[in-house]
Order: structure tokens, then sequence, then C-alpha cells
């Protein structure tokens, strides 16, 4: 899954493909390089993060979203919002991609149903203007696990086919770097949960925390975590930079069939 992010202010690529037609370019280049899915998005949801109307958001996303249709990748809408995924959806994208898990905006749920289409769930402590303020677990796998079933229950309860939802543990929502390398060491239990497990590991601060390195220099550890992930069994990859990660994943994929 390439990431295009169609906004001023994402954390590691604010502004780069604002106007459509960059970020047409670059949704273009990701399928290329192998992306299967490329995650759309007109607001950040970085900590911190203001949130964007719902108006402003599609202004940003159906151009690309139109766009990006033909481009032999599916396109997924990565909002929170009722309004966006349904236009987004008339305009031919095929998976919901809600990091707040129908919380949000409940009624999401029942666009999802009607429509048939994919989607992926997301845990978040909260929501991103406070998520980082001091964030706080039990058990921090079998928390985010225990709501990761919960919002998969819902879902099923709004009439959505269990097959279609794909579960993420949010890294990097409400999560210390010791939350974050628990998840990844432990989530074989988020896999059992038994449903597609969507990784986004890619340039998030937690890998800066451990090597130091601007957001742009973290491809090494975004690689080393994806491949982690997908040992432990986690299927879908929400990345920045395509390539590499697509080759680091055929290797392993390689190997571990071996
Ligand atoms: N991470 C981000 C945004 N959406 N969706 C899923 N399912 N999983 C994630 O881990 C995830 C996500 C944050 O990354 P990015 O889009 O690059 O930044 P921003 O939110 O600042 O636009």
């Amino acid at each position: 899954m390439g990431v295009v992010n169609v906004t001023p202010d994402s954390f590691s690529d604010g502004g780069e493909f604002l106007h459509p037609a960059t970020a047409i370019r670059h949704g273009e280049r990701l399928a290329a390089e192998g992306a299967h899915i490329l995650d759309i998005g007109g607001e950040s949801t970085r900590p911190g993060a203001d949130p964007v109307a719902a108006d402003e958001e599609l202004r940003r996303v159906l151009p690309v979203i139109d766009g990006l249709s033909g481009s032999g990748a599916r396109v997924s809408i990565d909002t929170t919002k009722l309004e966006v995924a349904r236009r987004a959806l008339e305009s031919g994208a095929s998976i919901v991609n809600d990091v707040s898990a129908f919380r949000f905006d409940p009624a999401l749920a029942g666009l999802v149903a009607d429509a048939g289409c994919d989607c992926c769930l997301m845990h978040m402590l909260g929501e991103p203007r406070t998520m980082q303020e001091d964030p706080r677990y039990d058990d921090v796998v079998a928390d985010v696990k225990a709501f990761l079933e919960e919002r998969l229950a819902v879902a099923i309860g709004e009439g959505i086919a269990e097959q279609r939802v794909w579960l993420d543990p949010g890294i990097g929502f409400g999560k210390t770097l010791e939350h974050n390398l628990e998840l990844l060491r432990r989530l074989d239990e988020i896999v059992a949960i038994g449903r597609p497990v969507v990784i986004g590991t890619s340039r998030k601060s937690f890998i800066g925390k451990l090597t130091g390195k601007a957001e742009k220099e973290r491809l090494p550890g975004t690689i080393a975590t994806n491949v982690m992930a997908f040992e432990r069994g986690a299927r879908i990859f929400r990345v920045h930079d395509v390539a590499p990660v697509a080759d680091a994943l055929m290797v392993a994929r390689a190997v571990a069939r071996a």
C-alpha cells in the first residue's frame, strides 16, 4: 500500500503532493514500483494535527482519486468522514481506511456495508490532537487486540461482511516507543484475530527515536519493521517508499517459503 498524502502538513511529506497533477504522478510512480493499493489522504493525522473540514478534504482528494482510478492499483481513501468516503467510493475508490475505526463517524460503517467494499479499521488512543499525551495501557497488545475485536464486531453488526475487514494496530497513534516495539514484537497476537493485518511504520517517529534520523532517512528502519511484521503475519504494508520495501518483502517471502 503506497501512501499519497494530498496535504500541506503530513509529518514526512506535507506539501509535496498538494497539487493534483503532482499527487497523481506520484501515485502512478508508486503503482509502477509495485504498490497494489494507493492510499489517498487529505487530512494529516500526525500527533497534534488540527482537523480539516470535509469540503476541503474533498477538494484535495477527489481529483487525485479520479486521476488514479485507472492506474492499475486499487484506490483506498484514508478518511474518518462519511461524506469524504462516500464521494471517494463514487469516484473509484474501493477501500475505506478509517484510522478511527468508525468511532469518529459511526455512519461510515453503514456506507461500507451498503457499498460492499473493503475497509481497514485501525487502533488509535483517543484522537490525533491529544493521543501522544502520556499514553498508557495495562498491556498494550492485549488492549489493542480487544479494541480491534470490538470494532470488528461493531462492523459486522452494522452489516459489513467479515471478509471485508482488515485490522491495523495503529503504530504511532497514542503509543510510546516501547508500546510500538511491543506491538511489533507480538504482532502475531493481533494476526491471531484472523483478519488481514495492515501495518504502518513508514518513517514514523519511533524509528527516529531509535536511529536519530530525520523522516526521509528512516527507510532502513521502515524496511526492518515491515520485514519483521511480515514474518509475524502482517499482509498489507503501508509505506511511502514502495520500491525498496517491495524488494525487501519479495526476498523475505522467498526465504519464508523455502
Ligand atoms: N498512518 C498514518 C496515516 N494513516 N492508516 C493506517 N491504516 N495505518 C497507519 O499506520 C496510518 C494510516 C500516518 O502516516 P502519514 O499518512 O504519512 O502521515 P499524516 O497522517 O501526517 O498524513
